[in-house]
């Protein structure tokens, strides 16, 4: 008989936004035979500029990610601009960012980072067995006890572990018996996206050659954060603006609104930053919502990861890096030999107990950020108010020690 050490799982992903495929890239570096089932075909990807800094970015490294094809910009500053005429306000250079944290702080495009991650997942290079894509795949029901998924086709998988990948709108969710208690927030965001070159003949090109995050306002609701992306050919603008201003009512990530819309909502705005608008493509609404940390993220087979977990105000620019953690953090789990020390169940426990705090913490730090600058790591210091989340406790995580830690708890409960 083989042992069982040996074995690896079969794992089924539910969606292959970022998270989803981070956690088929990490489980398939541990030997797991991995299948990913997303309900759409990727056609017509839509996005904005995500950062990852040093501990999403760290992984990225680790699992072999073609991060220089994905075409980050290495961000250098934090720069705070008035509202209203655009001057420098203050920066905060991350100057010595990789030698403290061992990564540069990178600024992907989300479609080239997905890009990347769909390659790594499903070529045939890499760590592990190549996983499977099945697309136009939707989960319409899943059993957490059985591990068992019914898609809207009518077919069915079975897995020893299922990852609900599925976002902020889970199902999957919904089948582990969690009804979020959430609330709109007050506040709504347009994003869009602006090429260099446009830039360049608005006579804008310092807002690409900073290699900055750039902000304007940011104490209370209104707020536009932009940054470069796509190796500094293209920038893309958040836009924070008060949701009772159009209260918009439809979901999603593909929105339009038109360049009027855009800089109608900020009449008072840095001239500069509405000749951009006015020119800017790929005008998106996005409605935000607040979601409480959900009771529990483990029940049978079954964990969330991603959106599907914690769903975060864009304000800590953390969403995708803790979702990239979580991936992490299921391959450190069920690495090549968990079974030595422990069984799935016991494993998908260890997850929740490493992932849940951390990324909860995270989570209410990007609710109080939305509305207050200061809470945003890089410009939040813990002297300021005790509590407060700190790039230096984002970003100097060490997420093996802890696990080691929990297992070790687990193994000796009281013993710590
Ligand atoms: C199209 C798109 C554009 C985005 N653009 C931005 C952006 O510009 N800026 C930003 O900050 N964040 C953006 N995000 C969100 C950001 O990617 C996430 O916050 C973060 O990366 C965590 O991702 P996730 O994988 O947990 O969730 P998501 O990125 O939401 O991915 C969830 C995936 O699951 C699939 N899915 C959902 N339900 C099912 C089902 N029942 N069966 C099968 N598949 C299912 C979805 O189609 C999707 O591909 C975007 C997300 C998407 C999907
Ligand atoms: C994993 O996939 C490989 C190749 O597709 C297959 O040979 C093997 O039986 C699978 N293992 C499990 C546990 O399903
Ligand atoms: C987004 O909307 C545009 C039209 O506004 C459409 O062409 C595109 O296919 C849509 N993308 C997705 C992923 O639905
Ligand atoms: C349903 O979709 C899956 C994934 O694409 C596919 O493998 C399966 O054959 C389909 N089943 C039916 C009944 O069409
Ligand atoms: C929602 O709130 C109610 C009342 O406070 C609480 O009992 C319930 O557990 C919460 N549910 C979730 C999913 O947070
Ligand atoms: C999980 C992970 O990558 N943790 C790293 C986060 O960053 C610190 C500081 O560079 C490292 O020591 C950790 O290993």
């Amino acid at each position: 008989m083989p042992s069982r050490t040996d074995s690896p799982l079969q794992v089924a992903i539910i969606g292959a936004g970022l998270g989803g495929l981070a956690a088929a890239v990490s489980l398939r570096r541990q030997g797991h035979n991995v299948t990913v089932y997303e309900r759409y075909d990727f056609a017509g990807e839509v996005g904005a500029s995500l950062s990852a800094a040093s501990n999403g970015s760290r992984f990225l490294e680790e699992w072999g990610v073609d991060v220089k094809a994905a075409k980050p910009v290495i961000l250098k500053q934090l720069i705070m601009h008035d509202w209203s005429d655009g001057k420098v306000q203050s920066t905060y250079p991350l100057g010595d960012y990789k030698s403290k944290f061992g990564t540069d702080y990178n600024n992907f495009h989300r479609i080239d980072i997905h890009k990347q991650l769909l390659k790594s997942a499903f070529e045939e290079e890499g760590e592990g067995p190549q996983c499977v894509l099945e697309v136009k795949c939707k989960a319409i029901d899943v059993n957490p006890e059985e591990g068992l998924i019914r898609f809207e086709n009518g077919s069915q998988a079975s897995a020893d572990l299922i990852v609900a990948a599925d976002g902020i709108r889970s199902l999957v969710r919904e089948n582990m018996g969690i009804t979020p208690n959430f609330t709109m927030s007050t506040s709504c965001c347009y994003r869009c996206i602006i090429s260099a070159d446009k830039l360049r003949s608005l006579e804008l090109e310092d807002y690409i050659s900073n290699e900055a995050i750039e902000y304007w306002g940011g104490f209370g609701i209104n707020k536009i954060v932009m940054s470069p992306c796509s190796n500094g050919e293209v920038v893309s603008c958040y836009c924070f603006y008060p949701a009772s201003y159009n209260n918009l009512r439809d979901d999603g990530w593909n929105i339009s609104a038109s360049p009027q819309q855009l800089v109608d909502t900020f009449p008072d705005l840095d001239p500069r930053m509405r000749k951009l608008m006015l020119n800017a493509d790929d005008i998106k609404m996005w409605r935000l919502y607040r979601h409480d940390p959900y009771p529990y993220w483990v029940k049978g087979k079954v964990c969330l990861l991603g959106d599907a977990a914690h769903p975060m105000m864009p304000d800590q620019s953390q969403g995708s890096c803790m979702a990239f953690e979580d991936a992490g953090a299921i391959g450190l789990v069920f690495n090549k030999d968990f079974r030595k020390n422990y069984g799935v169940a016991e494993g998908l426990s260890l997850y929740e107990k490493l992932r849940k705090p951390r990324a909860s913490r995270v989570q209410e730090a990007s609710f109080r950020a939305r509305e207050d600058l200061s809470e945003r790591i890089g410009w939040s210091f813990s002297s300021d108010r005790p509590g407060k989340l700190t790039i230096e406790e984002v970003c100097g995580y060490n997420m093996r020690e802890h696990l080691a830690q929990l297992v070790e708890e687990a193994v000796q409960p009281g013993s710590a």
